[in-house]
């Protein structure tokens, strides 16, 4: 059990060390393709995190980290258990609820005058993203993304809000970055939209290699009302150190590894994409989007690039969100006075499964719509619901209420002209084009006044016998030594 919260990166590498859960690489390995695929073999087998130190081409004074909160053995989200100062075995809904309870505390940042993050100062001409070792992820990756596990900061011109994200960043030249951010989904991409109408470029900093929290925060669907940096606080327990920055007026984690700061200029575009994603495919096309011209990169003594290799689950995105997005879409419901026994969003985080008992006829509807309300839960195209007697990270258990209980033409109930993503594989060509989604809700509960009679008595160790009965025959089963 780790004790006490990391403030930076690196005490939280040393966790990972003392727990077994990060291996080193010291021998040569090439960024184009080979850090990709070891980092993939990884995340199959639920292996440590990989720390590559020797990357070929390249000083060996900058090492990357990949798979930081990938999938563990026995708990598959034991690295953001760790990240979040518990053990690396508390079970899955245990997680999603001590997140839930912490994100409801704020805990605002502070103002610190200087940090390791300004270590080194690169301004103007002698800005070169060539020198960190951006790895070339996939073979069908349009170009070597720096910008696979970060924060990405902004502010809104009107309300001077400030949003942490996480948006992938392709490197284009050495001081031109590629940024996707979807606009219905993300402030940022409105903000950009505000400061486009009035002919102004938009001030972008992206700290990467930060203390666990905050880097899971910027991914994580934060509703527009709550300040990220403040609910990172809340998470962690402990405030986040924050900096100004050189050439923008943002401000920053002190501790971060590696600060790009920059303009996204309006109204220009540049050819981006596509990336390997988090769905198991790489959907969209390599088309123009807004760039970021970079004015000033800082960066600590022998930084350490964070990189997170998305695609078919398994990956980063999922183990994060599966925590993250569950614990959002139960406190939005929560917040709503929805009644539900327990939420869960596997990867590809494309479906909610949520347990209940639902309290009047119609009930599921009420559920579905919060859910979709949500901002965490607003790109989930699948709700499913089931019993509360399901264990909804039990893919097996959900299979089982899904096959029997789920009515296949009055428990299906379909959503048009719903808001999207291009990130969505099953898509038509049209639909993508349009901007059209659509989304389905699967009701798998018995109404609430079907008769017992109708067949729906569960016939499990729980409901098949008396409980003195299951405690002595548990008890005989234990003596038994049978496992
Ligand atoms: C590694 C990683 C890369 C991501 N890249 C993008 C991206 O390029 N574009 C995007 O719209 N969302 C991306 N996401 C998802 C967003 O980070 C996530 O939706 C988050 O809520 C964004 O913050 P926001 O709600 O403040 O915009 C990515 C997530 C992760 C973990
Ligand atoms: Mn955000």
């Amino acid at each position: 059990m780790p004790s006490g919260w990391y403030s930076d990166l690196r005490e939280f590498l040393e966790c990972l060390e003392r727990e077994g859960e990060i291996a080193s690489v010291s021998r040569e390995v090439d960024w184009n393709l080979e850090m990709g695929a070891l980092s993939r073999i990884g995340l199959d087998r639920r292996a440590p995190a990989l720390w590559f130190d020797n990357i070929k081409g390249y000083r060996r004074d900058c090492s990357v980290v990949a798979n930081l909160i990938g999938p563990t053995k026995p708990v598959i989200q034991g690295r953001i258990a760790l990240a979040m100062g518990l053990s690396r075995e508390t079970p899955t809904l245990e997680i999603v609820d001590e997140f839930a309870r912490r994100s409801t505390q704020i805990i605002p940042p502070v103002m610190v005058d200087s940090g390791p993050c300004k270590d080194n100062i690169r301004k103007g001409e002698d800005v070169d993203l060539w020198r960190f070792p951006v790895p070339l992820v996939h073979v069908m990756d349009g170009g070597r993304f720096i910008g696979t596990w970060h924060i990405d900061i902004t502010k809104d011109p009107d309300s001077g809000h400030v949003n942490w994200g996480m948006y992938r960043h392709e490197v284009h030249d050495r001081n031109t970055l590629g940024w996707l951010a979807i606009p219905a989904q993300h402030g940022p991409a409105l903000y950009y939209q505000k400061y486009s109408a009035r002919n102004e470029p938009m001030p972008l900093a992206i700290a990467i290699g930060t203390e666990p929290i905050s880097s899971v925060i910027a991914g994580t669907s934060v509703p527009a009302t709550v300040s990220e940096p403040e609910l990172a606080g809340g998470i962690r327990g402990k405030p986040v150190e924050l900096v100004k920055c050189e050439t923008v007026d943002l401000e920053v984690p002190a501790s971060a590894e590696i600060v790009i700061e920059g303009f996204v200029p309006p109204h220009k575009r540049h050819d981006e994409g596509i990336y390997g994603e988090f769905t198991g495919y790489a959907a969209g096309e390599r088309m123009p989007r807004p760039f970021m011209n970079v004015t000033c990169v800082t960066y600590r003594h022998d930084p350490i690039l964070t990189m997170s290799n998305m695609g078919k689950p398994w990956d980063e995105f999922g183990v994060m969100s599966s925590i993250t997005m569950s614990a959002m879409i139960g406190n939005a419901l929560r917040a709503q006075g929805i009644p539900f026994k327990a939420v869960y969003v596997p990867a590809p985080i494309l479906a909610v499964i949520v347990s209940v008992k639902a309290p009047y006829q119609g009930f599921v509807q009420t559920l579905a719509s919060a859910i979709w309300s949500s901002k965490a839960g607003i790109y989930r195209p699948y709700i499913f619901v089931v019993g509360e007697d399901v264990d909804v990270t039990n893919a097996e258990d959900v299979f089982w209420c899904l096959t029997t209980r789920l009515h296949p033409l009055n428990g299906i109930h379909q959503q048009h002209h719903t808001p999207m993503t291009p990130l969505w594989p099953f898509l038509s060509h049209e639909e993508r084009m349009q901007g059209w989604g659509s989304k389905v809700l699967f009701d798998a509960t018995f109404p609430p006044n079907r008769p017992e009679s109708d067949g729906s008595t569960i016939v499990d160790l729980r409901h098949a016998w008396p409980e003195d009965v299951q405690g002595r025959t548990l008890r005989m089963w234990a003596e038994l030594g049978l496992g």
